[in-house]
């Protein structure tokens, strides 16, 4: 954790309010405030907390509140004892008043910011939380937009509703953006390690920004505007989700000629420059990569541009689900074995290995598939002991079991824990999506 204080020069010359605020930030007398309490708010509030400062949780989920508040977390990668500690110290805690902003002398905002079916960004949750920031919004306020958006919407979108209070930017109030990169269950970087970029509408808004997180995080990079700091968000998945499309079609290609595209990848991989391996899969699962991407689209579309990589990435990603079934279809038949009436069990839901988060995960879209052409579908996943699936309520079942009944185990996540071996034992046939079986050889395996 850096305590770098920002020099003097930083903020020579700014508005009293600015250097008020400096003030309290470094003597950690700042009040901090965080809106949407989910996998980037409570782990950012810990960090903060952690820090010395004083931090009020505002969401608008009474449970997340309470449970908050009776000291337990509910996002895997924050410890309960640690929410717990801080809550009995006072230093720490949650509510879904608002009005708490009077008192609050900086504010992150990580609310979500889904897609609409038709693909275009839907801000609902960004502008409810602004209209209650500026219902609030006082003198010597930071305020730091989170939520990944399209470039301009700190300017276009934010700027405009806190300013319609009579507060000046820069002068009365400061106004940054800084990108999420919350990457949930990952073991080695969490959110007091991962590099944070911030940009502010003014220079004082970006030297605030940074004095903020400088308290709690190990490193803070400047940029110059809050553009620049939404685009870098965009470049970094649509950089993910064109690569996981082009070797996506990469694999296509492999299945067409006849050539593992596993072992290709790993040889490609052994290049220690100028290359960097993603792997096929039944899709693009997720809350961040199939989404953030269509922010930028959605942008660019409105300056006449068509954002031809991400609109083609997305429909390769989008076919796999039906390219999965087709393997599946295709090893039933070798068999003399239709789909319709066939049991298939899929085998992970989870739209990653190692996590419980079924949103957007290709192995929703393989099972409407599979239903649609007549299959019996079972899933076992012990990360999603149940799930809502089209309106029904599934359960996850014994994994061996369901293996020894299926007529097909179709592998769409590869979560760690699972014992392939025995399943590999135990079922008649398997569609690998994942090489989870890589190096086992038997005539049972179908690999993506
Ligand atoms: N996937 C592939 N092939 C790959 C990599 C991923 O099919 O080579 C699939 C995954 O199975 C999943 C989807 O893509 O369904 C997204 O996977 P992801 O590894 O990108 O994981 P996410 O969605 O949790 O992405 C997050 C992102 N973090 C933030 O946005 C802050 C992303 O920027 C990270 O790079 C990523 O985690 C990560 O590296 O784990």
């Amino acid at each position: 954790m850096a305590t770098v204080c920002v020099s003097q020069v930083e903020l020579a010359g700014h508005p009293a309010t600015a250097l008020s605020l400096a003030e309290k930030i470094r003597n950690r007398t700042a009040k901090a405030g965080v809106i949407g309490l989910g996998y980037v708010g409570l782990p950012l509030s810990v960090e903060l907390c952690e820090a010395g400062l004083d931090v009020t949780g505002i969401d608008i989920h009474p449970g997340k509140v309470e449970t908050i508040n009776q000291g337990r977390s509910y996002i895997q990668d924050v410890d309960s004892p640690k929410v717990a500690a801080m809550v009995t110290a006072g230093r720490l805690r949650a509510t879904d008043d608002f009005s708490v902003i009077r008192e609050l002398d900086t504010l992150n905002i990580a609310v979500p910011t889904p897609l609409r079916k038709t693909k275009d960004p839907d801000m609902t949750f960004v502008v409810a939380a602004c209209e209650q920031v500026a219902k609030y919004a006082h003198p010597g306020l930071l305020v730091i937009l989170e939520s990944t958006t399209y470039p301009g919407t700190t300017d276009e979108l934010v700027l405009p509703m806190l300013e319609a209070s009579g507060l000046r930017v820069g002068v009365d109030f400061f106004l940054c953006f800084s990108p999420e990169r919350v990457d949930p269950g990952n073991p080695v970087y969490q959110t007091a390690n991962i590099p944070k970029v911030v940009g502010g509408v003014t220079p004082a808004c970006t030297e605030l920004g940074a004095l903020l997180y400088e308290q709690a995080l190990d490193r803070v990079i400047r940029v110059s505007s809050t553009k620049v700091a939404e685009m870098v968000k965009l470049l970094e998945n649509t950089f993910r989700m064109i690569n996981i499309g082009l070797v996506n079609e990469i694999a296509l290609m492999c299945e067409r000629m006849n050539v593992d595209v596993w072992e290709i990848i790993d040889a490609a991989a052994t290049k220690p420059f100028g290359f960097m391996p993603f792997y096929p899969g039944p899709g693009l699962g997720g809350h961040c990569i199939p989404i953030d991407p269509y922010y930028l689209s959605w942008k660019t579309r409105q300056s006449g541009m068509e954002a031809r990589f991400i609109e083609l990435a997305g429909t390769i990603n989008g076919q796999m689900p039906h390219f999965v079934v087709e393997k599946i279809q295709n090893a039933l038949n070798d068999r003399s074995k239709p789909l319709r009436g066939s049991r298939v069990l899929v085998m992970g839901v989870a739209y990653k290995r190692n996590i419980d988060d079924v949103r957007e995960s290709p192995a929703l879209d393989v099972m409407h598939v599979l239903q649609m052409k007549g299959a019996l579908v079972s899933y076992s996943d012990p990360y999603v002991p149940r799930m809502e699936f089209e309106g029904k309520s599934m359960e996850s079942v014994d994994l061996l079991a369901g293996a020894a009944e299926a007529d097909c185990v179709v592998i769409i996540t590869d979560h760690r824990d699972f014992p392939y071996a025995e399943v590999l034992q135990t079922a008649g046939l398997i569609v690998d999506t994942r090489n989870a079986l890589k190096g086992m050889q038997s005539e049972k395996i179908v690999k993506l």
